[in-house]
Parts: structure tokens; sequence; C-alpha cells
């Protein structure tokens, strides 16, 4: 056989196994699940945020309903208590002022749930709650999903902090955490709620671009800027690396920093600092993106952006007049010779 052709052969080998190998690294981008939190709560801002809604379906005995609480927590200063608004129908005083719920209640405490974009959901918050024994007080939590309620837990009389974490359909619209009352005996503290967090399962890896550089840079120090995206709905960009070599082969490095060891970037565009990686020298970049569920980008076949760092200046030596003599003519012919090692010489001024 012809040598030329043992080459072609040896060469499609090659290009046939780099093929295999990268389907190989997307199929195991795709198939890895990542979860990422799509909300979370824990009522340290002290109001309740805008996914959030408070209210009393019974008006008998005033109006008293879920509001921000520093009494009890599960962790932190805040957390939400079924009776923050509202006073006492035998004596007037605020519930506060007695943490204490009153009679007639049926107070929703609602968060909106509905997200797209991933795969699964799961659903986990924590309750406490003090209520009349046997009676008619208790708490319930519900989701809603396509409109049809299902119930999570009910608890009559005392819980203590108690963790729900259960999977929850993706069309999920809601959940409703609902303490009711009867008609006596409300000197009790009630139910609250905090730490909230609904996480997402999605497994689509984002996607990012390093921007298009000049052919050369003249400094060390220089900006990249890339573009990088994920999904509709999905979990969103987390961050992302960039990667570089000093050759059109070989393989790359991931470009870090002393004050960023893993090299992990937020804002577009990278401060590029040629003394952390290769000085002077033709560069080839790519970033990878890693989505807050933890997909990652892979890696691109060839670089997205080259450009040389040559930050050094060219030489000038003037061949003539030669120094230290005396000129004697008005016009005299001055003759140099320009050289650069790296990117080559553009002009001349005089
Ligand atoms: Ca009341
Ligand atoms: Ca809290
Ligand atoms: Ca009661
Ligand atoms: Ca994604």
């Amino acid at each position: 056989m012809p040598t030329h052709l043992l080459r072609s052969r040896a060469l499609a080998a090659a290009l046939a196994a780099i093929t295999l190998t990268s389907a190989i690294a997307l199929l195991a981008a795709r198939t890895r699940a990542g979860t990422a939190v799509v909300i979370s709560e824990d009522f340290e801002s002290g109001i309740l945020g805008s996914r959030w809604t408070a209210s009393d379906g019974n008006p008998a005995s005033g109006s008293d309903y879920w509001g921000i609480s520093g009494y009890r927590t599960h962790t932190g200063n805040y957390s939400a208590w079924c009776a923050e608004v509202g006073t006492q129908s035998g004596t007037g005083q605020n519930n506060t002022a007695v943490h204490q719920y009153d009679d007639n209640m049926q107070a929703d405490l609602t968060v909106n749930l509905s997200v797209s974009g991933y795969a699964s959901l799961t659903l986990s918050f924590y309750y406490w709650s003090r209520a009349e024994a046997g009676g008619g007080d208790y708490l319930e939590g519900w989701y809603i999903a396509g409109g049809v309620p299902t119930m999570i837990f009910q608890n009559r009389g005392t819980s203590n902090w108690n963790l729900v974490s259960l999977p929850v359909p993706n069309n999920v619209e809601q959940l409703v955490v609902r303490f009711t009352s009867d008609a006596a005996n409300h000197g009790f503290e009630g139910a609250y709620v905090d730490d909230l967090v609904l996480t997402g399962v999605e497994n689509n890896p984002p996607t990012s671009d390093v921007s298009p550089l000049p052919t050369y840079e003249n400094s060390k120090v220089f900006d990249i800027p890339y573009v990088a995206s994920d999904g509709a709905n999905e979990s969103g960009v987390g961050y992302v690396e960039l990667w570089y070599r000093n050759a059109t082969t070989g393989t790359f490095k991931n470009y870090t920093r002393p004050a960023n060891p893993l090299g992990r970037w937020f804002l577009s565009p990278i401060r590029f600092d040629a003394a952390y990686a290769s000085n002077e020298s033709y560069y080839e970049f790519y970033t990878i993106a890693v989505d807050n569920a933890g997909n990652r980008e892979a890696p691109p076949l060839t670089a997205d952006a080259t450009t040389t760092v040559d930050a050094t200046p060219p030489t000038l030596s003037i061949t003539a007049p030669s120094g230290s003599g005396w000129l004697t003519n008005s016009a005299v012919n001055v003759t140099w010779q320009g050289a650069d090692a790296s990117s080559g010489l553009d002009h001349y001024e005089t």
C-alpha cells in the first residue's frame, strides 16, 4: 500500500477517535442531572416577597393572617407567623402582643411556584405549630398543580420544627399553608413557616463564546469580552471559565489568577493579564459556561478567538549620521534600521 494512503487512513482513524470522544463527552453532559435552586425564601428580608400573598378566608373575629415575625424562627431572625396581622377578638390586643392566634381563622399563606424549563421539581420547607389539641384548630399544607389541590400534611396540636420535602409536579402553581381555627379556645401560639426552597433539575448545558479579538494586543493586560446564555427559563449561567493555549494545537489551560484560583468569571469582559498565563505569545481562547444547575458546556472544536500579545516596542538604531560628530550642513540624511521580534513593523514616525 502506498505510504500516503496509509497516512490518510491513520488520519481518518484518528479523526474518528476524536469524533467519538466528543460524542461521548456531549452525551455525558446531556445525561448528567443538574439541580438548581429555583425559589428560596428564608424571610430574612423582613417582608413577604412578590411571590407571596396572605389572607383570612373566615371574616368572623376580624381578619387575622400570616406575616413576617421575629418571635420564633427556624433559621435567622425572621419567619412567617399565621397571626402576625390581626387583633384578639376578646381583648382587642394585637395578636403580636400576646403571641396567640385568634378564633375563626382560615389564614392562607400562598406562594406562587410556577416555573418552567425544569425536568423535575422538589419542594421543601419547615413548619412549627402549637394549637388547641383535639379541637378545631390545625395547620395544613397543600400544593396546587393544574388547578388540582393535593394535601401535603395536616397537623393538629403540636409540632416542633419539622421538615417537609417532596417532589411536586412540573405544572405546580402554588403552595398554600393554611392555619384554621374554630370559634373557641385560641390561647395558643399557632404556626410558623420558614426556609422554603424549590429546587429544579435541568440537564441542558449553557453556551458561550469569546468575542472577536484584535490580531495584536500591545499590552499584557487587556479585556476579553464574551457572551454566555442558558436555555429560556432554565437555571441561568452561573459562571464561565476562560481557556487558552499558545499554539494552534495542544491542550488548553484554564486561566486563573491568585485572586481567582478556580478561574470562575461572572461578568464580561474578563481582564486578562498575560503575566498570569504565558506572557507575550500567540494565544487561542475559548470560554466554558456552567449553569446554576451545574451543567457544563462542552469545549468547542476550534478556539473562539485568537490574538498575539506583543507588548515589547520595536527597536530602532540610527545608522547615519554617526554619533559624536559635528554636522556642517543644515540638511542631513538620517538612515535607520528597525526591527520587531513578534508582530512586525507597521510604520515609522519622524
Ligand atoms: Ca381577630
Ligand atoms: Ca428565617
Ligand atoms: Ca379553637
Ligand atoms: Ca441549562
